[in-house]
């Protein structure tokens, strides 16, 4: 009988490999290489530098050799959050962020943050180490079976199986050109513990290899679709341009800047595209959201979707019944328009070359919009602004989202190149519209899902890929899917600042059983200390009941970049159910006594 470790790699291949490219045993015999030193050349050939995982079998060497490769390998407690790191570097760089795991647990593990990278279109690839193919395929029971490629292909954009160690290079610049191409997203690449041992000549592996070329390939917009778009904006009295995730991804920040300005069109930013240009700018829209969305006639898209985070284009949002508004959609992928409602304008084409066509067909001579428009969208914008400044000089005890938040704002505008984490209900929904940014791709949140349980994943991604300072407000019930991490943040001694927004519970703290006994689903333990969490692994941690508290120990942690964890107590009964989004629970029907 085959034991598991038998068939696993031997356990000397780090260091029989580690001089892989000498001659090993004589000198008439050629230098080799194996699996485990192709996928890691392979990686670095294409600039790849960092792995997010979690070691065991059959990858556990693979994360040796790679350190030893100089290669960065961030090891977590829980392959979500490995995935959920390579994802935001991926967003971040524009280089698909890997994150590598053992077979079928840990490559399920890794699989809702591949799911959830393909669905916010953010690159990554997700490595794991599979079981025995020949006892795979017949289902005779191997250790951690599971045929992974069958069951990651419906949840991301591509996946592939590498056989041969000859066939690294391939699959490994498959993966990534998979990734970044066209509208990017997530890849699964499956290599099987066999393959980590296969020993081929170095040269031969050597050549073997592929440097992508240019992965991502500009794909230009065709002449007459930019003409059309222009001429629609041209005869708009009301137009919005509505900027989304994949605006701040494309990194064309400086176009997108000029098209906005140059145009005098009042802009949205969605919750990532936040900061593209900064929220205090003359020409935002945010504080009028709900006015400008009802009342703009031609809508220009940058990058976002009309899914359900625009209400689908229709209905009382867009004030459907006012009359039928046109878009105008840049966007790489063809077949994302019309995917609601119908696109009077499709721009098809990556976004840096869609807007530098848009400039110069604007030239110089471009009216900016009527005035009774800009005026009325800068009326309702002041008159918002002013109500929201007197809610947020308030200071209640306990504190609430608005007076907590009105200290992360202020926080936030005076580090404004640090990178802001954000996940929960009231805590996310509040902290979107008052928390300002001011440069692009510094917000990343919950997404296109909603999904909870990114944040310690992206904050550590954040902070390994930039070196920059990471805030990550979060609410209880959201840190609580990720929370082991801070040991993952304090071994890295990474510049994380986490702020726990602790209402008790999951959306409030008050729900209770009418029927007694166990406690309602959405309250936790009350008053719970957070911030011991962080002082178990070495972090500071701090318990902060009052807004000047709150303030001190955010910035203490800003300036010292020590890993923290601030216990921010909010009034249990402050928040309200879902956040924003109460009205997507379902409609309890009358029950008939
Ligand atoms: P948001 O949630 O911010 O509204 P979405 O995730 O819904 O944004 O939309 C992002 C869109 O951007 C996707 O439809 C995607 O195809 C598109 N996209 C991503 N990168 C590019 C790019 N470089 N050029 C053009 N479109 C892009
Ligand atoms: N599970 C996953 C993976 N994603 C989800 N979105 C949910 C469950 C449902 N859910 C939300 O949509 S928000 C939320 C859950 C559990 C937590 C809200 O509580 P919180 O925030 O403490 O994080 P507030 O500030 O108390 O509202
Ligand atoms: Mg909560």
């Amino acid at each position: 009988m085959a034991s598991v470790l038998e068939t696993r790699p031997a356990a000397n291949a780090l260091a029989e490999a580690t001089d892989h490219t000498s001659h090993g045993d004589g000198a008439a015999a050629p230098a080799t290489t194996d699996g485990f030193h192709l996928v890691i050349d392979a990686l670095k050939l294409n600039d790849i530098d960092t792995i997010f995982g979690l070691p065991g079998i059959p990858i556990t060497d693979l994360t040796r050799m790679a350190q030893a490769q100089g290669m960065r390998v961030i090891s977590f407690r829980h392959e979500q959050h490995a995935g959920n790191a390579a994802a935001a570097a991926g967003f971040l760089t524009q280089k698909p962020g890997i994150c590598l795991t053992v077979s079928a647990p840990g490559f399920l593990n890794g699989l809702t943050a591949l799911a959830n990278a393909t669905t916010n279109c953010f690159p990554m690839i997700l490595i794991s180490g599979s079981s025995e193919r020949e006892i795979v395929d017949l289902q005779q029971g191997d250790y951690e079976e599971m045929d992974q490629l069958a069951i990651a292909k419906p949840l991301c954009k591509a996946a592939f199986r590498v056989l041969h160690a000859q066939d690294i290079g391939i699959g490994v610049a498959r993966a990534i050109r998979s990734a970044l191409s066209g509208r990017p997203g997530g890849v699964y690449l499956d290599l099987p513990a066999k393959l980590f041992s296969q020993v081929m000549e170095a040269e031969a592996g050597r050549k073997s290899l592929i440097k992508v070329v240019d992965p991502a390939p500009r794909q230009l917009p065709a002449p007459d679709t930019v003409a059309r778009a222009l001429d629609l904006l041209k005869g708009a009295k009301k137009p919005l341009i509505l900027l989304g995730k994949g605006a701040a991804y494309a990194q064309a920040d400086a176009d997108i800047r000029a098209l906005v300005e140059k145009t005098g069109i009042p802009y949205l930013p969605m919750s990532m595209a936040k900061g593209l240009l900064p929220d205090n700018h003359a020409q935002c829209a945010s504080a009028a959201r709900s006015f400008v969305l009802q009342d703009a006639d031609v809508v220009l898209l940058v990058g976002a979707r009309l899914n359900w985070l625009l209400s689908h284009g229709k209905g009382k949002t867009w004030a459907q019944d006012k009359g039928p508004k046109k878009f105008i959609q840049i966007d790489i992928a063809p077949t994302e328009m019309d995917s609601n409602v119908a696109i009077d304008a499709p721009l098809v084409g990556d976004i840096g070359s869609c807007v530098a066509a848009l400039l110069a067909g604007i030239g110089s001579g471009w009216a900016k919009p009527p005035a009774e428009w800009t005026g009325a969208v800068a009326d309702r914008k002041d008159k918002n602004l002013s109500k929201m400044a007197e809610t947020l000089a308030l200071r209640p005890s306990p504190m609430n989202f608005h007076s907590a938040l009105s200290v992360v704002r202020d926080i936030v505008r005076d580090n404004q190149d640090a990178i802001f984490v954000n996940e929960g209900a009231n805590t996310l929904d509040f902290a979107r519209s008052i928390v300002d940014m001011y440069q692009p791709r510094k917000r990343l949140d919950v997404g296109t899902w909603g999904i909870m349980g990114i944040g310690m994943g992206f904050a550590v991604g954040a902070a390994v890929t930039t070196g920059k300072q990471v805030i990550a407000v979060e609410g209880d019930s959201a840190f609580g899917f990720s929370g082991m991490e801070v040991e993952t943040i304090c071994r890295y001694d990474l510049p994380v600042c986490i702020v726990v927004f602790n209402n008790n519970g999951i959306y409030k703290g008050t729900d209770v059983n009418a029927r007694g006994g166990d406690v309602a689903p959405t309250v936790f333990t009350k008053n719970a200390r957070y911030d011991l969490m962080m002082q178990a692994f070495g972090g500071v941690g701090v318990h902060a009941t009052t807004a000047d508290e709150l303030h001190k120990a955010m910035a203490e942690a800003i300036a010292s970049r020590k890993p923290t964890l601030i216990n921010a107590v909010i009034d249990e009964t402050a928040g309200t159910e879902s956040g924003r989004i109460t009205s997507l629970n379902p409609a309890k029907a009358a029950i008939k006594k």
